[in-house]
């Protein structure tokens, strides 16, 4: 449960955020550039055909993988046109090649007009098309929510695999399957509002993306009174073939200072738990509002993790990870 991890690890993470001490605000981090490594590969498009079910079902896209063949794409739509209906014991999928030690993202929106059992599988299949890993998410609620599963191929993933499955009905739409980025920090700027970016659950303080006061249309995060987000890359891949890989964040970041915020930089083995982190405070007293945490990369390392922390108002904006 990819998912779960996720959350317990951002638990994890933004309890480290908020405990640890601040660093010497006065330490001096390198100023130089970085020096940029190679390109280390991007988030993929939609890997999936036909996900927002514009189209008619074909066979050049989902398959029918049961015996009843009820499904249509009249439904109602959470976005475009047409949407999936998915009834009586039917059942849909879709395979695309997978990368072994890559990390995959499915998304969709579901609803279950009648409340019978419905769900969307998630997993990867071998090259026998024997499952080797695999999620399966019910579908609830009347009208539209989030059904998403984050997943990492294991060694012997040849595809990944996508089935949606209903007993009474349910309705599907915009469904995506992303190949997660190799160390590439996302929306760092915020023009997607926190699109890339997760909110960490077990803090009650306050998340926002609002408009810089002096440029209108410039967005940046907002966040105070115990607020956090994080961001996870994927880097398996890169350390596959650079033991000595070494990420820099940086952000841009102005603070009341009546309280405690922070940036950090982290790594997590496979099973999510913390092998290293590097918190560094924001506070007034820096040179033009930049701040910067860099880390190298504990063997192990299969995941880096990003946190923005504030206990006070703080805002962040142009983060980015350099390596
Ligand atoms: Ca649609
Ligand atoms: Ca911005």
């Amino acid at each position: 449960m990819s998912f779960t991890k996720n959350i317990q690890r951002s638990a994890l993470m933004s309890v480290l955020a908020a405990s640890l001490m601040a660093c010497d605000s006065a330490m001096l981090f390198d100023t130089a550039q970085p020096t940029l490594g190679a390109a280390l590969g991007e988030t993929s498009a939609n890997l999936l055909g036909n996900g927002g079910f514009e189209s008619p079902i074909s066979v050049n896209d989902w398959e029918s993988c049961a015996p009843g063949t009820d499904f249509s794409t009249d439904a109602t739509p959470s976005d475009g046109l047409a949407a999936l209906s998915v009834s009586n014991g039917s059942c849909l999928s879709q395979t695309v090649p997978a990368v072994a030690g890559a990390t995959y993202t499915l998304s969709c929106e579901a609803y279950e007009p009648v409340d019978r059992y419905s769900t969307i599988t998630f997993g990867f299949i071998d090259d026998s098309s024997a499952p080797v890993e695999v999620q399966e998410i019910a579908i609830d609620g009347s009208s539209y929510g989030a059904v998403s599963s984050t997943l990492t191929a294991p060694a012997s993933a040849d595809r990944a695999q996508v089935l949606i499955f209903s007993d009474g009905e349910a309705v599907v739409d915009n469904c995506s399957l992303i190949k997660l980025a190799d160390a590439v920090l996302l929306n760092g700027d915020f023009s997607e509002d926190l699109s890339g970016w997760q909110v960490c659950e077990n803090t009650a303080g306050t998340v926002s993306v609002i408009d810089h006061q002096l440029e209108p249309g410039n967005k940046q995060l907002s966040i105070s009174n115990g607020g956090c987000v994080y961001q996870t890359l994927d880097v398996s891949a890169p350390m596959q073939v650079r033991s000595d890989l070494h990420l820099y964040l940086s952000c841009d970041a102005l603070t009341s200072d009546d309280g405690y915020s922070s940036i950090t930089l982290g790594y997590l083995d496979g099973n999510s738990q913390p092998l290293s982190v590097n918190e560094v405070a924001i506070s007034r007293g820096s040179t033009n509002g930049l701040f910067e945490s860099d880390l190298a990369a504990p063997a192990g390392s299969h995941f880096a993790e990003v946190v923005i922390y504030s206990d006070a108002f703080t805002t962040a904006d142009n983060c980015q990870i350099t390596h």
